[in-house]
């Protein structure tokens, strides 16, 4: 007997239109997820922006069923078990040489917090206690918690939560569509737009600033890729006033942009490297942050017997999570999946802006596996011509993601060229009934 659907209030969900005519998935393999009623669904947006080698791999599911059976669970305070070792080792590795210590969490918002935190606390181990304020970016999305929402940029996810953190401002977005709309890749103008960070400094003084946060790419609020120049300038600045610089790479991490990180794709290297999502292919939560050295051994003082960092949660280093994270990497590394999106992307940038001139497209925008198409808004309805777009598609047999009046794109990196025609056929159908 099927459950009746009240029970459950579902996250980030319009729930009663949900429960009205409901999208249930029952099984997933590869690039497809299925129906309850039987329907195959073409993942564009690998589930959440997380399957990057794409549904069920046999690799991942196994090492999953064998971890349960042998070891479940593992305290991960004051106790530990190898394969929590061995999955931060190959991380480092394929993270910026420079950041190569690793601190698990279980998602992208409790990545977001604990760099935040281990920020706050590298700082006055150092004896910079004068260091508390964090600087985030308009339109940035840094998951959900308290940190994540107060360094954040998305209104609708702060204005309910009152104050939130106490000395966080915000520099500028990057978004120009004067001057940058259908930019194939990084856009030409924009780098001064990270000189706003000067601005706050002036304000503030940089001595009050412990770090900045930004996605190398911002995902979440509509696929804004960063002009040339403006993420080394950023580096610049946080350089000259000793602020540390995170990138919060949970949407970019684990090949999305061509390379295993965005910092590499753009050959900026961030003090702390935030990621989840890609970690273990979606299948177990989990997230991790990367940091230099020097922040890791900052905190190595004091008498040998006492915790260093108080920070950590029951589930950091699951064992279940750790065997899909090594499980992932390898079948990453066996199919080449961290780079593919430089093979790939040319022929998906090419589909995406043939998209151009259809009816109410305003923008197109994307860099290595990503694409993002910003619709016009229906007048007096934002958000809802985007929404018909992905029922529309959905009911075509092809699953998108919208942000506002952005459709998003972010597939398994595995996908084909006839399923890049696929999905844009599909989108052009539906943005032309759209009109
Ligand atoms: N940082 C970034 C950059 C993210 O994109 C998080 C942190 C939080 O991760 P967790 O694991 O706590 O959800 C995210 C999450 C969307 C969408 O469609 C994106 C996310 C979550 C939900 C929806 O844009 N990214």
């Amino acid at each position: 007997m099927s459950p009746t659907l009240d029970a459950y209030w579902m996250p980030f969900t319009a729930n009663r239109q949900f429960k009205k005519s409901p999208r249930m998935l029952a099984k997933a393999s590869g690039m497809h997820f299925w129906t309850d009623d039987g329907r195959q669904i073409l993942d564009t947006i690998a589930g959440l922006w997380c399957v990057n080698a794409g549904h069920a791999r046999p690799k991942i599911v196994q090492a999953i069923a064998e971890q349960a059976a042998q070891l479940d669970y593992a305290p991960p305070f004051q106790m530990a078990h190898p394969k929590a070792f061995a999955l931060a080792e190959r991380v480092a590795a394929l993270a910026p040489a420079e950041l190569n210590k690793v601190f698990f969490t279980n998602s992208g918002s409790e990545s977001v917090d604990t760099a935040l935190k281990m920020a706050l606390a590298y700082h006055r181990v150092r004896g910079e206690g004068h260091r508390t304020r964090l600087i985030g970016r308009e339109r940035g999305y840094h998951g959900v918690n308290f940190g994540g929402i107060s360094v954040g940029g998305m209104v609708a996810n702060r204005k309910m939560f009152g104050a939130m953190l106490a000395g966080v401002d915000h520099i500028r977005h990057t978004h120009d569509p004067t001057r940058n709309s259908y930019t194939v890749g990084q856009p030409e103008h924009g780098a001064e737009f990270a000189d706003d960070l000067e601005r706050l400094c002036a304000l503030h003084d940089p001595s009050t600033i412990a770090a900045v946060i930004v996605e190398p790419v911002a995902g979440s609020t509509g696929v804004l890729i960063p002009p040339k120049g403006y993420l080394n300038r950023l580096r610049e600045i946080c350089d000259r006033h000793g602020i540390l610089l995170i990138f919060d790479e949970v949407i970019t991490g684990f090949g999305r942009t061509g390379q295993p990180f965005a910092a590499q794709t753009f050959g900026v290297t961030p003090d702390m490297i935030l990621m989840a999502k890609g970690l273990t292919n979606g299948c177990v939560p989990m997230g991790a942050v990367a940091v230099r050295q020097s922040i890791h051994d900052a905190f190595m003082t004091g008498p040998e017997h006492l915790i260093e960092f108080f920070h950590g949660y029951t589930y950091s280093s699951h064992p279940l999570a750790c065997a899909a994270g090594l499980a992932t990497l390898e079948t990453y590394a066996e199919e080449g999946l961290l780079t593919r999106a430089q093979q790939m992307q040319g022929y998906f940038a090419e589909a995406l802006h043939s998209l151009r001139g259809l009816p109410n497209v305003i923008d197109i925008r994307n860099i290595g596996l990503v694409g993002g198409v910003e619709l016009a808004p229906l007048p007096g309805e934002p958000a809802k011509r985007a929404f018909n777009v992905f029922l529309d598609c959905y009911d075509k047999g092809v699953l998108i993601r919208t942000t506002g009046d952005t459709l998003a794109f972010s597939p398994p990196l595995i996908i084909e060229r006839a399923q890049i025609d696929q999905l844009i056929e599909t989108v052009r159908g539906a943005i032309q009934r759209a009109a």
